[in-house]
């Protein structure tokens, strides 16, 4: 089929943003993110396969809940559904290569607006669908993750998989098996559930184990069928603590993990760590990282910021250098992500009304990962950063030590070597000394 892409510039006057290095005065151009420089094994653009999140970027007008829209997006004026969605279509892959962004993630009806009826729905997704293939194609753009909005339409206002009305769930099910179908199609390299509507907000109304099982036979079911379908990526759990239901059941990592776990589903699902979730579930960004990676279950990243005042899921831009070298730390030392990469679930302002200011937002989250790699290989390579948080652990590398941790030791045992030790001298943690170690790099 031939299909005829559009020629509309949504972002004139911005050309290829490219790199010129930390002394540069041009704003739209990268100081730290240099594409081709190998960092760690591999190019940044390999490391960090950074995604732009059609929702956010090509979607948010601004609107909250106490206002009406401040932009009027110039992609989103056609009245035809399909030809808004290939107007936004264009828009996306203007932005996404001139930003140089290998990847791109999405919602079904994020493409394309959602129809009175499901067939009519699934034959826009198709429609749609044929266009992005020849966007892809076209541009060397490929999907991070393709998802399902299970969250916006009224119909999952209690739930979607763990809805207490069947007909619901089988109406979330349909929906899921046309976002796989579409996601396969475009040769996505991986599919996230992100449970909004996936929690409650009364126990007086929730049979939770009954919800709870619920969800993972749909996730079950959904794996299934994928994977008949020969999909071979990754699922990836999202998880969230709150907002928009008060208790969401992937509260957090450990959360997860513990349902992936009971449920059988670790072979194929790893977790999608968002920032903003992590703080919203009252960890840091790094702690989520770290017990999804001990669990072998760090899978991709939701990149953004949320506010240090308040306890909503603000999603800023990135640009905390700080918390993002200690997540590069942890990504670093635990063999980085798995099958995921970084995905800037993100948006601008309310009033930040202009075109370019997508640009800055994206150029400054991009930075701002780049130069926390940078920070943290430099921590690695060239600190005592290692050696200190090892000796830490040293008195458990030989003696009794050694032999408590490979089992060898009961609890007898304890008491008779502490009778022969005496008090334990105080060891100091050398946490100043450490987070002087990570600023130095910065
Ligand atoms: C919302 C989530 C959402 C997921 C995709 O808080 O972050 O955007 O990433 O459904
Ligand atoms: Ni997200
Ligand atoms: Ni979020």
């Amino acid at each position: 089929m031939h299909i005829l892409l559009g020629n509309n510039e949504y972002f004139p006057g911005i050309g290829k943003i490219r790199y010129e290095g930390p002394e540069t005065d041009n704003p739209l151009a990268f100081r730290f993110y240099d594409e081709n420089r190998v960092v760690a094994g591999k190019t940044m653009r390999e490391y960090f396969r950074f995604a732009a999140a059609y929702w956010h970027t090509l979607g948010s007008t601004g609107a909250d809940p106490f206002g009406a829209p401040t932009k009027a997006l110039p992609w989103l004026q056609a009245a035809d559904p399909l030809q808004q969605a290939r107007d936004k279509m264009d828009a996306a892959f203007e932005f996404i290569t001139k930003l140089g962004l290998p990847f791109f993630c999405f919602h079904d009806f994020d493409l394309v607006a959602e129809a009175d009826t499901p067939t009519e729905s699934e034959r826009r997704l198709h429609a749609i669908g044929e266009y992005a293939r020849a966007k892809m194609a076209d541009s060397g753009v490929r999907v991070l993750w393709g998802t399902a909005n299970l969250f916006s339409h009224p119909r999952y206002m209690n739930g979607a998989a763990t809805n207490p009305d069947f007909a619901v769930v089988a109406r979330a099910g349909a929906q899921v098996k046309t976002a796989l179908d579409l996601t396969i199609a475009l040769g996505g390299e991986n599919y996230v559930f992100w449970g909004g509507r996936e929690g409650y907000l009364s126990l007086l109304n929730t049979d939770m184990k009954r919800e709870q099982d619920h969800l993972a036979r749909f996730l079950h079911i959904a794996k299934d069928y994928a994977r008949a379908q020969g999909f071979t990526g990754t699922f990836f759990i999202e998880p969230k603590p709150m907002e928009p239901s008060k208790h969401q059941y992937d509260f957090d990592a450990a959360t997860t993990i513990g349902f992936l776990r009971e449920y059988g589903l670790t072979h194929d699902f790893k977790l999608n760590i968002e920032v903003n979730h992590a703080t919203l579930a009252q960890h840091s960004f790094p702690h989520e990282l770290q017990v999804a990676a001990d669990a072998g279950m760090l899978g991709s990243m939701d990149a953004n910021r949320g506010d240090y005042q308040n306890g909503w899921d603000t999603d800023q831009f990135p640009n905390n250098a700080l918390e993002l070298t200690e997540a590069m730390l942890v990504l670093l030392e635990s063999g980085g992500l798995q099958g995921g990469g970084i995905n800037f679930d993100a948006k601008i302002r309310r009033n930040s009304t202009d075109p370019d200011d997508l640009f800055h937002a994206h150029i400054g989250g991009m930075d701002a990962f780049a130069r926390a790699l940078l920070a943290a290989v430099a921590v690695l390579e060239k600190s005592p950063y290692r050696q200190i948080r090892r000796e830490r652990y040293a008195s458990f590398d030989s003696g009794d030590g050694h032999r408590f941790e490979s089992g060898q030791l009961d609890l007898n045992d304890l008491h008779r070597i502490a009778g022969e030790s005496g008090e334990p001298p105080l060891r100091s943690g050398k946490q100043e000394l450490l987070e002087n170690i990570v600023q130095r790099y910065l």
